[in-house]
Order: C-alpha cells, then sequence, then structure tokens
C-alpha cells in the first residue's frame, strides 16, 4: 500500500505540473512500467467526473447522442466488396431502419488496395471496389445516409493494408475528397509508441480538412482511453474485439461498464460493434446483448446482414423505445448498480431526461429467476407514484406507488423499463 501511495502522489504531482503547464493536452505521460498496474488503482486515481466537461470535449460538432448505423467486419470480415455496400444502404432504407436512426454505413478493414498510388494516396481495391470510394459515398449520401471508413493508427492495419501512422494528413485529405462522414480508426502494426500520441495526429489531421468527420478510436482499451480520449475520439474502444457469443458479449459488457463515468455528450465508451443477427446468440441473448448496448450508451453499429434479415432480429434491432434510451439527450451511460452474489441476477440503471430512470432486470444464470430492485437502488423515492414501461412488451404496465419491482426474467434474458415518476420532486439526488 506504501508503494501504491507513493506512486499516486508522484502522479498527482505530475498532473499537477501539467496543468500549470497549461498544456492543451491533458494526458498523463507515463512510463510503461507505472502502468502496468491494475486497472481499478487508475480508476482510483481519476479526477472526480464532471459530466459536462465540455471544454474538453471534442470540439466537431458530432456525437451529442451515440452514433448509429452498419459496420461491415462483424457479418463479412474481408469478404465486404461495393455490391455490399450499395444492396446494405438500400436494406437499411427498406428495412425501416435507417428511419430509425441508423445512418452510418461503415467500411472496415479490406477496402483499400495493399499499396499506395505513386503519390502515396490511399486507393480503392480494384477487384472489389472497381467504382472507387467516391461512388459509394455519393450512392449513399443519395439515400440519405453517411458513408464511414476505417484506418490505422500503424504501418498496416489489422489485415494488412497500408496503415496511415506517418501519412495522417494525407489519408484525412483523401477521406474529406470521397466525402467521408466517419472513420474508424485501428491499432495494429503500430510503431509501439503509446496511443496518446497517435491518436490525436489523426484527430488534428481529420479536423484540418474542414470536413466533419466522426473519429471512432479503436485501441482496444489497452491504454484506458476512457481516461484521455475524452478531447481525441467522439468514441473510444473499451475492450478487444467481440464475438457472436454470449460469453464474449457479457465479458465486454462488463469491462466497458467500468468506465460508465467517462461518458459524455460528444464522447462515448465503445464495447464494439453488435453481433445481434448473425446467429451465435438466441433471441434473449441478442435482445439483452441490445438492451445493454442501449443503456451504456454505445455506438448502435449492425453487424449483421441487413440484406437477408429476419423478422425477429429486426424487432429487436428496430425497437424505437430501446433505441430512444440509446439516444436520450441526458446521455448518461447507465451501470450495473446491484449484483445478488454470484447468482447472475443483475440490476442495471441510470438516469435519462426529465427526471426519468431506465432499469434492466438481467438474468445471466442458466434459469429463469425473480429479479428485484427497490427504489432506493434506483435514486426514486419510495412510495412516489411511477408509470413504468415495458420496452419490450411495448406496455404501461402499471401505474402505482411502490418502492419495489420484482419481475420473473428468462434465463440470459433481460426485462427493460423506463420509470417516470408522475410527481416532479421524487427524484433524489442519487445520480
Ligand atoms: C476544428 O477544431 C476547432 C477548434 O476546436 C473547431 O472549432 C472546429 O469545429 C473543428 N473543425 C472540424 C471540421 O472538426
Ligand atoms: C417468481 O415469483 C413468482 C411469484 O412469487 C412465482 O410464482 C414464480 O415461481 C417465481 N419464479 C421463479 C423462477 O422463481
Ligand atoms: C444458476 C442459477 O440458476 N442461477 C440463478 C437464476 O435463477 C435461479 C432460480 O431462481 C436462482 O436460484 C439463481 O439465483
Amino acid at each position: 500500500m506504501a508503494d501504491l501511495r507513493f506512486v499516486a502522489a508522484l502522479l498527482i504531482a505530475l498532473l499537477v505540473v501539467n496543468s500549470v503547464q497549461g498544456r492543451p493536452d491533458p494526458l498523463l505521460k507515463l512510463h510503461s512500467s507505472e502502468h502496468d498496474l491494475p486497472r481499478e488503482f487508475w480508476s482510483s486515481l481519476a479526477p472526480p467526473v464532471d459530466r459536462h466537461r465540455h471544454q474538453l470535449r471534442l470540439d466537431n460538432g458530432l456525437a451529442a447522442t451515440p452514433p448509429m448505423g452498419w459496420n461491415s467486419w462483424n457479418h463479412f470480415a474481408c469478404s465486404v466488396n461495393e455490391a455490399v455496400i450499395f444492396e446494405t444502404a438500400d436494406a437499411l432504407v427498406s428495412t425501416g431502419l435507417a428511419a430509425k436512426g441508423y445512418n452510418y454505413v461503415n467500411l472496415d478493414d479490406c477496402w483499400a488496395a495493399l499499396h499506395r498510388d505513386n503519390q502515396g494516396n490511399l486507393q480503392a481495391r480494384t477487384a472489389t471496389f472497381p467504382s472507387g470510394i467516391k461512388a459509394l459515398a455519393d450512392y449513399v449520401h443519395s439515400k440519405g445516409l453517411k458513408l464511414g471508413i476505417y484506418s490505422d493508427a500503424g504501418y498496416y492495419t489489422c489485415a494488412s493494408q497500408p496503415g496511415s501512422l506517418g501519412y495522417e494528413v494525407q489519408d484525412a485529405q483523401t477521406f474529406a475528397s470521397w466525402e467521408i462522414d466517419y472513420l474508424k480508426y485501428d491499432n495494429c502494426f503500430t510503431d509501439g509508441s503509446k496511443p496518446e500520441y497517435r491518436y490525436p495526429v489523426m484527430r488534428d489531421a481529420l479536423n484540418k480538412t474542414g470536413r466533419h468527420m466522426f473519429f471512432s478510436m479503436c485501441e482496444w482499451g489497452v491504454d484506458n482511453p476512457a481516461t484521455w480520449a475524452n478531447n481525441v475520439g467522439n468514441s473510444w474502444r473499451t475492450t478487444g474485439d467481440i464475438s457472436d457469443n454470449w460469453n464474449s458479449m457479457v465479458g465486454i459488457a462488463e469491462l466497458n461498464n467500468e468506465w460508465a463515468d467517462y461518458a459524455t455528450p460528444g464522447g462515448w465508451n465503445d464495447p464494439d460493434m453488435l453481433e445481434v443477427g448473425n446467429g451465435g446468440m438466441t433471441v434473449d441473448e441478442y435482445r439483452s446483448h441490445f438492451s445493454l448496448w442501449a443503456l451504456m450508451k454505445a455506438p448502435l453499429l449492425i453487424g449483421c446482414d441487413v440484406r437477408n434479415i429476419g423478422a425477429e432480429i429486426l424487432e429487436i434491432l428496430a425497437n424505437e423505445e430501446v433505441i430512444a434510451v440509446n439516444q436520450d439527450p441526458l446521455g448518461v451511460q447507465g451501470k450495473r448498480i446491484k449484483r445478488e452474489g454470484l447468482t447472475g441476477l443483475e440490476v442495471w440503471s441510470g438516469p435519462l431526461s426529465s427526471g426519468r430512470v431506465v432499469l434492466l432486470l438481467w438474468n445471466k444464470s442458466s434459469k429463469s429467476a425473480n429479479i428485484t430492485a427497490s427504489w432506493s437502488d434506483l435514486g426514486i423515492e419510495n412510495g412516489t407514484p411511477v408509470t413504468i414501461r415495458d420496452l419490450w412488451k411495448h406496455e404501461t404496465i402499471t401505474e402505482a406507488e411502490m418502492d419495489t419491482i420484482r419481475r420473473e426474467v428468462p434465463s440470459h434474458g433481460v426485462k427493460m423499463f423506463v420509470i417516470t415518476p408522475t410527481n416532479d420532486e421524487s427524484l433524489s439526488k442519487a445520480f
């Protein structure tokens, strides 16, 4: 403990020096040995979170609410081509998903040729993207949608197309000239320097183009980006890649939850794209996945083949009431507030605008179970008159003075509610 306290004092001194020098960049520049301390240690040192740190936010006018759209990777990986992009744009519109807010169509890795052209510009892979990226942008824009692209803060992307390290300004200009709206920026094949140094270079290059492009940082959470990325990216991955199975989804939700207090409008924690609809989880599990991502104010980036989407999956992704939780203007990430020992029964919650509260009862266990949340857990005074809206049944289920809610939840399933106190002074200051 004494050692930790010494290191803590040292770091606080560093912070003070940094702020005295008025550095524009609030980064803690650390030696790697200091970085091997447990994550809890870093969280404990973090300054108290001011949810309205507007002066620190990335000032590009984007991401007032988490981004919504689609990304090619989870379903297509490297077998993406331009037909998939054209047809997905069409499908987002024809399924009604675009009208619900899913407006980014994002290319992931494998769109670029393996070599830059003789001026050093990135270029589309001619075999799979013969029309070029600008044609995709024009098409997607004609549908009222936006186009996202992918690059990497290293020498190569993870699938070995050229990376943007050292080419930040040139590549940002290329993206702007193609009228790109969103950049996902990965972390493979780097020069070994910290993401804290490499990502702001691209932030500045994007800014310099004058085109407003959403900046999605994908450094996998390795350097705790929640603590420093608020003025670098519009979102930052908090974890490694998701896979289409229950254990992966649960583990990622838990990791992302650790950083809840750092999300603000303009900069969001990103637990990776949705797997809903890819076939590796049950419908109940996908409903849990989607509900959790919505509650955690995660980017809602569909990862399935929207061209061939089934009715049950569409019903999940198109649930307007759950989407509204994600897009709530208050912009506070909900989090786990209670768990019943190791039974896998959990209560997640967070504040919404207009004094409302979102409540998620999640049964991670292998059997159906009753889960109870009490108003005191939620920051609502006992006996407050409330209305309770079930976001999956689309029913206002009760209007009563009560102090707990108890519901049976299927194995691996959720119940999700919005609770609205109907008397104004009823919300305590618990949040
Ligand atoms: C660039 O940064 C300035 C200062 O933070 C900001 O006012 C401007 O909107 C940014 N422009 C873009 C395109 O992000
Ligand atoms: C949940 O509670 C209800 C009412 O008390 C009871 O009938 C039901 O069997 C319980 N379900 C489980 C899975 O324990
Ligand atoms: C493993 C398991 O069954 N866990 C929980 C889920 O539901 C059952 C039934 O209520 C509880 O006993 C457990 O807490």
